[in-house]
């Protein structure tokens, strides 16, 4: 046992990413010197059979049913929300009022209003010492703190161009089931939130500059799923066949991008799950007047590089397998070339989130961080609805 003092913990949600931040407070603290030991107190979920069962599973003390009872015990010090967007803003602002540090997942909310909110909750706690982070995980892959390092140093001089593309194929069946992740109410948008979301937040992480303004089409191509016994929190009732997609299948949009290494840049992004044959392919391509980037997470411990200043005869984009201990996070994992996986980055976010609150800092991204990107999503939107208009994202200005 750690004699660094306990960080209770309790995590709203049990679905996917409440399987992947599980991990995170597991592995965290074996691998790195945390000054808090995490302590996976309660994990709360609506149906008090599957949060007991996931309980089990992924090994946390109590079950609950009720998020309220929770943001209120005055035992816990950290509310993990990974529960649908839906429920983000109603939790957080509780937690934060009620003192508990917030990791909520992303996109931050399902409406700029909402997000609008959480970022004004989490500033008035954050003058009390009470921390917010929202999880965009993949800043935490060690080849993407490699790449943002690489811009800052220079390494690819002015960034003109910008390309994030966020690929996914598992909606390409179009008997797959409806799923809350189908459902605007549950979800705010489809794979424009969901995966662009992504996208987008790293793009504004690796080049410390904002999208500034969007073209943008969405597509919805399959309208009506075979509903499951299982599925919840869909607008249909359980009795119908199917059930309504209400969310985009596909998103494309043109970007321009302003401050920070990509002043002036322009960004193309697409974010899809009916990409054939691709199962998790978040590409990223920078291309600047040094040099050039290129990740892509299928392949999540290699980094493309490609340094122009070089002499002309030996350029070309080198492979630089992101497993040394000078890469981040890598020094506390395995020897040299052994390879990490999707899971370390909710370990490295855990590890990131416990030294903010420890070391009195604020996180990154912040709340603030999470609702620019829901502008950016919005705007996406808005822009899409009047036929491809360019769409500042900045709400006022259409
Ligand atoms: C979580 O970070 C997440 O965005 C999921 O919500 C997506 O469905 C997944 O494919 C990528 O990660």
């Amino acid at each position: 046992m750690s004699d660094s003092p306990p960080l209770r913990v309790a995590m709203v949600g049990y679905g996917f990413m409440g399987a992947a931040h599980s991990q995170g407070w597991r592995v965290a603290p074996r691998f790195f010197g945390l000054a808090a030991e995490p302590v996976m107190d309660t994990i709360v979920g609506r149906d008090a059979a599957r949060v007991e069962d996931a309980r089990v599973r992924f090994g946390w003390s109590r079950a609950e049913t009720d998020w309220r009872r929770v943001v209120e015990d005055p035992r816990i010090d950290v509310v993990d929300i990974c529960s649908p967007g839906s429920s983000h803003a109603e939790i957080a602002i509780a937690a934060l009022e009620n003192g508990k540090h917030v990791l909520c997942e992303k996109p931050l909310a399902n409406t700029v209003e909402e997000a609008e909110a959480m970022t004004a909750a989490a500033e008035r706690a954050a003058a009390r010492g009470v921390r917010s982070m929202v999880g965009f995980s993949y800043r935490r892959v060690p080849a993407i703190g490699f790449a943002r390092r690489l811009v800052a140093e220079g390494r690819l001089g002015a960034i003109r161009q910008v390309r994030a593309l966020y690929l996914q194929d598992w909606l390409s069946d179009e008997e797959g089931p409806m799923t809350w992740r189908l459902d605007k109410e549950a979800a705010g948008s489809g794979s424009l939130g969901d995966i662009g979301a992504h996208a987008i937040d790293l793009v504004e992480h690796l080049t410390g500059s904002l999208l500034s303004g969007v073209s943008g089409t969405l597509a919805t191509f399959v309208q009506e799923r075979p509903l499951l016994g299982e599925t919840v929190g869909l607008s249909g009732t359980a009795s119908e066949q199917r059930g309504r997609v209400t969310v985009d299948d596909a998103a494309w949009f043109t970007a321009r991008l302003a401050g920070g290494h990509a002043e002036g840049a322009i960004g193309a992004f697409e974010a899809t799950r009916y990409a054939t044959g691709r199962k998790n392919a978040l590409r990223i391509e920078l291309s600047g007047s040094r040099g050039a980037i290129a990740f892509d997470l299928e392949a999540m411990n290699e980094l493309q590089f490609y340094d122009a200043t070089a002499p002309a005869g030996e350029q070309g984009f080198t492979r630089i397998l992101v497993t040394e201990p000078e890469h981040p996070y890598m020094a506390n994992w395995w020897p040299t070339g052994h390879a990490i996986g999707y899971e370390h980055a909710f370990s490295h976010q855990v590890k990131d989130f416990v030294d903010a609150v420890t070391g009195g800092r604020d996180p990154e991204p912040s709340f603030a961080d999470g609702l620019h990107v829901q502008r950016v999503l919005d705007a996406v939107e808005r822009s899409a609805a009047s036929g491809s208009a360019w769409t500042s994202t900045e709400r006022k200005e259409a």
